[in-house]
């Protein structure tokens, strides 16, 4: 099958190459530095083995900027909310299914891949493509949205289990043709079932997560440790009580939630549940200036990736948070080990934390487990110490003379 896939970013690189592994596949991308770039081998992706699977397909994958015709069409371009006004921003969508909508013959399958809210396929991609002139039913079409976990995005691309949303059973056997490479199971459904199963999905997580962060915050009061009562509740064989943090970032679970919110009268509890998720940048800038003081001092901050494991800054609580310390006054540094470049640049730890007044772990990276904190209270003007994400030892910490305050945990430090 010849296969044009729309957008080569996080999740349409590595789709293109997974493709490329069984089709003929053509990335088309709007941004000629990208397509150069793509071209030359220096991908926009670090991915574990997206650099290898790309000099595999080598003679199977080409790079364009350009649509041409092609047997089957998959968009993956990027559905961010517009920064002004919060609202989806589908024009990436848009314009990719017109560029589709130009070369459309008949019997191709156009497949979505892209999250998008409930409704896009049928009321807005749909009638682009039959402005082609030909009937939905003459096309195929299908929404196949990824479940890949950034730092998996490979494996779990091929692995996890997949919700398609079909138009008839052309479509389905057509979108299981082209998807050769996933080896867990495919389900079929509807075509606006399969775009709410995907918004479901990242509500779920969004509101479980705001739990958390709910039952940390209760703890705080009642003089509870929330990550000991966590593993207690989560010995109950239908309880999973999540991680609680600074915040949720990320492209996916920051705005699916809203996709529904936005489409939907009746979303208290999801509404609710990011207004939690969101407050608690101010809950842990309040608890790092307890620890700090009245400024002038230094938070060091440790982690500004939006989680532990990737490079990727994308809507990350590190950004307002470090905003809002600069705000009130406090010089901020920041380190990471795995980002280059940021609002703050990262500086290497032992420069990030020399003359520090606090430092705080915003990113759960595992580097952070096996810090020295004798050499780190060594470096700092004073050694304490807020963790976000219950990543270090805080009593191995409090014996290297640092004050510790984990998020959570109700019992560090009875002053806060
Ligand atoms: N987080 C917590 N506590 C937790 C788990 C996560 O605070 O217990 C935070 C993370 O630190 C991060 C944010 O939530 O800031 C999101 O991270 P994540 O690992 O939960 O999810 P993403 O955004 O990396 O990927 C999600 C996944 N969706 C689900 O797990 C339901 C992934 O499978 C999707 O494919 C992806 O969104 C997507 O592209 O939609």
């Amino acid at each position: 099958m010849t296969v044009a896939v729309y957008g080569l970013g996080h999740i349409g690189l590595p789709t293109a190459l997974l493709l490329a592994q069984d089709h003929d596949v053509v990335g088309v991308d709007v941004d000629p530095e990208r397509v150069a770039n793509v071209r030359a081998g220096d991908l926009p992706i670090d991915e574990p083995g997206v650099d290898d699977l790309y000099a595999d397909v080598q003679g199977s994958f080409r790079v364009t900027t350009e649509p041409e015709p092609a047997d089957a069409h998959v968009i993956v371009t990027p559905t961010p909310l517009e920064e002004a006004t919060d609202v989806p921003d589908l024009r990436a969508v848009r314009s990719a299914a017109e560029s589709v909508a130009d070369v459309l013959r008949a019997d191709d399958l156009v497949v979505l891949e892209s999250t998008v809210p409930p409704g896009t396929g049928e009321g807005l991609v749909i009638p682009i493509l039959e402005s082609s002139g030909l009937d939905a039913g003459e096309f195929s079409y299908a929404h196949c949205p990824e479940r890949a976990i950034p730092g998996r995005t490979l494996v779990e691309m091929v692995e996890n289990h997949r919700v398609v949303g079909v138009l008839d059973d052309n479509s389905l056997d057509r979108t299981l043709a082209l998807y050769s490479f996933v080896e867990g199971e495919v389900h079929a459904t509807g075509v606006a079932s399969a775009e709410f199963v995907k918004l479901m999905e990242n509500t779920h997580r969004d509101v479980n997560i705001a739990l958390a962060n709910e039952f940390a915050r209760m703890a705080e009061e009642l003089g509870v440790d929330v990550h000991k009562a966590r593993d207690l509740a989560n010995e109950h064989p239908r309880v999973d009580v999540l991680r609680p943090g600074p915040g949720v970032g990320g492209h996916c679970i920051t705005v699916d939630p809203q996709f529904l919110a936005q489409r939907v009268g009746s979303d208290r509890l999801i509404s609710l549940a990011r207004d939690v998720n969101e407050s608690m940048v101010g809950h842990a800038v309040r608890s790092a200036t307890t620890l700090l003081g009245e400024p002038p001092a230094t938070l060091t901050v440790l982690g500004v990736a939006y989680k532990g494991g990737v490079a990727d800054t994308r809507r990350t609580p590190a950004l307002p948070l470090l905003r809002r310390a600069q705000n009130a006054g406090y010089d901020v540094r920041v380190h990471d080990p795995h980002v280059e470049s940021f609002a703050v640049d990262p500086e290497p730890l032992a420069d990030a934390a020399a003359g520090s007044d606090c430092l705080a772990v915003v990113t759960d990276h595992d580097a952070y487990e096996s810090l020295d904190p004798d050499a780190l209270a060594e470096r700092m003007a004073t050694p304490r110490l807020l963790d976000t994400r219950n990543v270090v030892d805080a009593e191995r910490w409090r014996d290297a003379g640092f004050t510790v305050r984990t998020l959570g945990d109700g019992t560090s430090d009875p002053s806060m």
